[in-house]
C-alpha cells in the first residue's frame, strides 16, 4: 500500500513538471510571451530569433552591456610634459608603444619628428618629410601617474645607410624578455609615400637594451620580413606589437592587401627568440579589420581593441587560442593606435587581468587631410576592459555627444548639391 501511494506521488510530480515544462513551451510558442523582468539566464525552450539566438550561443554573452566585461566606453585626457614648438607641424609625436612600468615609473616610446618643415604630400626630399611618420626617430618618455610626462629624448637614432631604417623609423613597440628590453620598429629604406611604392612600404626591425633608459643596440637586421610576391603583406609590415603567450613570442602586425579603399588585416608571427625567426601564421589573416591595433591577455586568451577600418570596426574582439577572433563587444570613438598599459603582457601567466588605460595620438592636428597628416600629439586614454574594476562610467552604451559634435560631422559641398537636385 505505502509503495503504491509513493509511486503515484512520483508520477503526480513526474506529471506536473512535465506539464509545466510543457505549459512553459506551450505558453512560449508565441515569441512575443519572452518574460518580461528576470529574463532566462539559460536558453529557454523557444522558438527565437537571431538576435536572441545571440544572446545565448553568440560570442557577446549575457544581456546588459554593462556586465560584459570586454565592452567600455573610452575617456580622453590631454597629456602634460610634451611641446610641439609652435604647434605648425615641424615637431610631431605618434604611434605610441605599450606603456610599461620599470624602476617605479612608467616609460612609454614612440615616433618622434622633428623637421624644419611639416610633411608636404609628394614634396618629400633629404629634409622634408612625406609623411608625418617619415624622417623619424623612437623617443621616449616616462611618468609617475601617466598624466603628466618627461620627455627623456632618443631611444633609438635612424641608422646608418644602407641599413634599413637609414630614411626612417617608426611606430615602436616594446617587448620585455628574460630581463632584456627589445624595441620592435618600422624601418624604411624609401620614404614613406614615395613615387613606384603603395604608399607606406617597409618591414619590421629590432633594438635591443639592459635597461629601458638604453643604450639601445639596433639589430640593423629585419626580423619581421615582407611577405612573398603577391601576398598580403608583401609591401607593408607595420604596427609591430609582441606579447609573451603560450611560452612564445606572438608577434601581431599589420598588413594592407590593396584595394580601393585599402583593406587592412592583423597578421599573426610566432618565435622562441626575441630576435627571430618568426614563422607567420598560417591562418594569416587573423583579425580582418583595424588600423593600429593594441591587444592584451585576457582570461586564458587574448582580446583585441579593433579600431579604424574594415568590417569589424569599433570592436573589442576574443581569441581564447590567441588565433581565431570572435567579436566580444561592439564601442565607439576608439582610441587611434592605442598603447594600454598592460601589466601582465609578458607574464604568460593564462590568466589575463585586461586593461584599464593606454596612451594614443591625435593625427592631423593641422587639418591638412590627406596621406602627410600635419603633425600628431599624444594623449591619453581611460577604460575599463579590466576584470579587477567595475566602473559603471566606462560601461555606458549610450553616449549622448553634443549636437556640435554632430553637426561637425556635416555633408559635403558636393553631397548637399547631389541631394539638393534629386
Ligand atoms: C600608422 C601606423 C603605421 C603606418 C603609419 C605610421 O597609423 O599604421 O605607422 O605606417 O600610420
Amino acid at each position: 500500500m505505502k509503495s503504491n501511494i509513493v509511486l503515484i506521488s512520483l508520477l503526480v510530480i513526474l506529471f506536473s513538471c512535465d506539464k509545466e515544462s510543457k505549459i512553459k513551451k506551450e505558453s512560449y510558442v508565441n515569441s512575443s510571451d519572452f518574460p518580461y523582468g528576470n529574463v532566462p539566464r539559460t536558453k529557454p525552450e523557444m522558438a527565437l530569433s537571431a538576435a536572441f539566438n545571440r544572446i545565448y550561443d553568440g560570442t557577446i554573452k549575457g544581456f546588459e552591456v554593462e556586465n560584459n566585461e570586454l565592452f567600455s566606453t573610452f575617456k580622453y585626457t590631454p597629456l602634460e610634459g610634451f611641446d610641439y614648438g609652435n604647434n605648425d607641424g615641424t615637431i610631431s609625436r605618434r604611434d605610441v608603444s605599450k606603456v610599461i612600468k620599470a624602476n617605479g615609473k612608467y616609460y612609454v616610446w614612440y615616433t618622434h619628428r622633428e623637421t624644419s618643415s611639416p610633411p608636404i604630400e609628394n614634396g618629400g626630399n633629404d629634409t622634408i618629410p612625406n609623411r608625418d611618420w617619415d624622417l623619424s626617430e623612437i623617443w621616449y618618455a616616462t611618468s609617475k601617474n601617466g598624466f603628466v610626462w618627461e620627455e627623456q629624448g632618443v631611444a633609438v637614432t635612424r641608422m646608418e645607410k644602407p641599413y634599413a631604417g637609414w630614411r626612417s623609423i617608426s611606430t615602436p613597440d616594446i617587448l620585455v624578455y628574460k630581463n632584456k628590453y627589445y624595441l620592435y620598429y618600422q624601418a624604411y629604406t624609401v620614404m614613406p609615400g614615395a613615387p613606384g611604392t603603395t604608399g607606406d612600404d617597409c618591414a619590421v626591425s629590432v633594438a635591443v637594451s639592459d635597461s629601458p633608459d638604453g643604450p639601445w643596440t639596433p639589430s640593423n637586421k629585419i626580423v619581421l620580413p615582407n611577405g612573398p610576391e603577391n601576398t598580403w603583406d608583401h609591401y607593408k609590415i607595420h604596427d609591430p606589437y609582441p606579447l609573451v603567450y603560450k611560452n612564445k613570442i606572438y608577434m601581431y602586425y599589420k598588413g594592407e592587401m590593396g584595394g580601393d579603399p585599402r583593406v587592412r588585416a592583423q597578421g599573426l608571427a610566432l618565435a622562441d627568440n626575441p630576435l627571430g625567426p618568426f614563422k607567420k601564421h598560417p591562418l594569416n589573416p587573423v583579425i580582418n579589420s583595424g588600423h593600429e591595433t593594441a591587444l592584451f591577455p585576457f582570461k586564458k586568451g587574448l582580446a583585441a581593441l579593433v579600431g579604424r577600418h574594415g568590417l569589424e570596426h569599433n570592436t573589442i574582439q576574443y581569441a581564447p587560442d590567441g588565433v581565431n577572433f570572435e567579436i566580444a563587444a561592439i564601442s565607439s570613438i576608439f582610441p587611434i593606435a592605442p598603447g594600454a598599459h598592460i601589466p601582465d603582457a609578458f607574464l604568460d601567466n593564462g590568466n589575463g587581468r585586461g586593461i584599464t588605460w593606454g596612451l594614443c595620438h591625435f593625427r592631423d592636428v593641422l587639418k591638412r587631410g590627406g596621406t602627410c597628416q600635419s603633425y600628431s600629439i599624444l594623449a591619453r586614454f581611460d577604460c575599463d576592459l579590466s576584470l579587477d574594476t567595475h566602473d559603471p562610467l566606462m560601461k555606458d552604451s549610450d553616449i549622448l555627444n553634443d549636437t556640435e559634435i554632430y553637426f561637425k560631422f556635416g555633408l559635403t559641398k558636393e553631397q548637399r548639391k547631389r541631394l539638393e537636385e534629386n
